[in-house]
């Protein structure tokens, strides 16, 4: 089915809007618990991560930030802010959301925010205050918030007493914040070995947010809930309480599985996107959610796996924006159930390939990003390059 001129520029309108942030992790290797895959050509320094980043929005021209994290990108704290910044300038794009880390110290054994030692509760706060500073630095707009904070076994820790610490340590951190900032508090269920992480769910999450003050929203991380779990409707109930902050993107078949976003369940992407598309044509006004993704390729070449994520947010979200939503409003409002639903499945099963390789030629972009990318030779250079350090300890590599 090709598109009508309105179709058509309905897709240019929500394409020119959307935008979505690279994960600086995702460049680096990484693995499981149980080993790496080591990439020969894999970031070895945070410049180099957002460089890979600058490859990214360079041929899809959607991904113009990209989020850190601290620790790993920040070592020296306030120190390495001019370098980052210079990095970002010279791969042509900006850093995005920063993402404080207190889980990897010894410390942190029992916890930050909710640990019963009040000492390390205050030094997981200064650790965040710190980052507010950097997201100062640096013009962020947003302080990402995840703590694998929990208990692991039934009694081992006072539950009521954890949620009060995360309040009085969140509302601090929200205190401290610049006046244009959000802080964003992320939930998830479970974390190996666990038997309850403090903040678990949304439901959680929105109180933490609610409790710490106006700025404060909550982050869907779409990995981060149980089998079966109906997440645009979580989505669309946070839209309606004006708390969804923003989403960390990635796909799983059975947990956190880091998974390219859509390659599992495209249609849940688009039902999420649909959601918030509903919304703002219902409020014509843009809703303020800031799309992230949160995923880390053991097995897939990072720039590239990183490129087919940012094709299909862009494949899904434009296919949830040419939903019919006068039609479905007047079908919901019959209870005409067929034709509410074949709406979404009009949309869904619209091939919007044609439009977006139009979109991309407006822009002076390839129509084909992969293709493009491979062809430009920067993984071979990559590989030569940071080879040696990345193969140091390894025999042979692909
Ligand atoms: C935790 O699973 C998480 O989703 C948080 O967002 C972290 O910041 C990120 O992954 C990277 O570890
Ligand atoms: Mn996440």
């Amino acid at each position: 089915m090709s598109l009508t001129s309105l179709q058509q520029e309905r897709a240019f309108a929500a394409l020119n809007s959307f935008s979505i942030e690279l994960p600086s992790w995702g460049f680096a290797n990484t693995g499981t618990r149980f080993g790496k895959f080591i990439q020969a050509g894999a970031a070895t320094t945070t410049p180099e991560k957002i460089a890979d980043a600058g490859q990214v929005h360079r041929f899809t021209g959607c991904c113009p930030t990209v989020a850190m994290h601290v620790l790993w990108d920040f070592p020296s704290g306030l120190g390495d802010v001019p370098a980052v910044l210079a990095a970002a300038t010279q791969s042509g794009v900006r850093i995005g959301a920063i993402n404080p880390n207190v889980f990897q110290d010894q410390q942190y054994k029992h916890g930050s925010l909710g640990n019963p030692d009040a000492a390390v509760r205050a030094m997981a706060l200064q650790h965040i205050l710190d980052c507010v500073e950097i997201q100062k630095e640096t013009g962020s707009r947003d302080l990402s918030l995840w703590f694998a904070d929990g208990t692991s076994f039934p009694g081992s820790g006072s539950v009521r007493s954890r949620k009060r610490w995360f309040q009085q340590g969140l509302a601090r951190v929200h205190e401290a914040l610049p006046e244009k900032a959000r802080m964003l508090v992320e939930y998830k269920p479970f974390e190996p070995a666990f038997y309850a992480t403090d903040i678990a769910d949304w439901g959680m999450a929105y109180l933490m947010a609610k409790s710490s003050g106006e700025k404060a929203r909550v982050l869907v991380d779409t990995g981060h809930h149980y089998q079966a779990q109906n997440i645009e409707q979580i989505v669309a109930w946070l839209l309606d309480e004006d708390m969804l902050g923003g989403f960390h993107f990635n796909d799983r078949r059975y947990a956190d599985d880091d998974l390219t976003l859509g390659s599992i369940d495209p249609y849940q992407v688009f039902r999420i996107f649909h959601e918030i598309c509903f919304w703002e044509w219902e409020n014509q006004r843009r809703a303020d959610i800031a799309y992230m993704v949160d995923q880390s390729h053991n097995l897939k070449n990072k720039i590239e796996e990183m490129i087919q994520t940012a094709m299909t947010a862009q494949e899904l979200y434009l296919k949830a924006a040419l939903v019919d939503h006068e039609a479905l409003a007047a079908a919901q409002a019959d209870s005409e159930i067929v034709d509410a639903e074949e709406c979404l499945r009009a949309a869904f099963f619209t091939d919007v390939r044609p439009v977006l390789r139009e979109w991309r030629q407006a822009l002076g972009l390839a129509p084909e990003p992969l293709k493009a990318f491979r062809a430009c030779g920067y993984l071979e250079q990559a590989a030569l390059e940071r080879g040696p350090k990345n193969l140091g300890a390894v025999s042979s590599y692909a």
